[in-house]
């Protein structure tokens, strides 16, 4: 049978979903691609998103799904076991959308307008403070989630996607001191995560 193709970089968001279909025991085949400006498979991943964002998934029929959150959805039709995301009448389901969305909508873009912030501004002046104040802004709102993630899970007593998001983006910037000393709650989630079958091997090819 044929499997989704999953698009990403090493090291990228690509990590939470890929995560996911190891835990779910979804096959999938991987296939690596660079969003740079100029890169040989930039048109690859243009033709399936012309957002030039990964994760990108291509499925058998050929349909394509774009955001993390999207392509967990599909994880969890196939394999509600995996338990990524609370069902409907779950009460633990609107936090779930609450900090899934809070994750992908607040924080995720510290990242698109500041990993190369000379794309977005005029000068090399702008460029540095782009960077910074997504930096600090990014700082905050970890911050922010530190002080409503619960034990053991950010939902608690019951694992969810979240951990998966939580145990790929605390490998981002600003790196895995600040967040052990700023945010030891999320490291804990991160690191109870990463010890999950099949995640444990995802996230040791993407950061090692
Ligand atoms: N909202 C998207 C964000 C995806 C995203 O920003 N991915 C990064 C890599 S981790 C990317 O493709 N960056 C290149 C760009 O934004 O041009 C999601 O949740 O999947």
């Amino acid at each position: 049978m044929q499997r989704p193709v999953l698009l990403g970089c090493k090291g990228c968001g690509n990590a939470i979903v890929e995560s996911a279909f190891a835990l779910a025991g979804v096959a999938l085949d991987t296939e690596e691609v660079d969003y740079s400006e100029g890169s040989p498979t930039r048109d690859r991943l243009l033709s399936v998103n012309p957002l030039g964002q990964v994760p990108a998934l291509v499925l058998p029929d050929r349909r394509v799904l774009t955001e993390s959150l999207a392509i967990l959805h599909y994880v969890d039709d196939l394999a509600p076991q995996a338990q990524l995301i609370p069902a409907r009448g779950d009460p633990l389901r609107e936090r779930f959308y609450r900090w899934a969305v809070f994750l992908i909508a607040a924080v995720y873009p510290t990242y698109t307008y500041g990993d190369e912030p000379a794309k977005w501004v005029k000068d090399a002046e702008g460029a540095k403070q782009l960077r910074e104040s997504t930096d600090a802004h990014r700082k905050r709102l970890w911050q922010q989630i530190e002080k409503e993630v619960g034990a053991p899970w950010f939902l608690g007593e019951r694992r969810s996607a979240l951990d998966l998001y939580v145990a790929a983006m605390t490998r981002w910037r600003p790196g895995r001191k600040w967040f052990a000393e700023a945010t030891p709650k999320v490291v804990a989630i991160a690191e109870k995560a990463a010890q999950l079958p099949g995640v444990k091997e995802v996230l040791q090819k993407h950061f090692g």
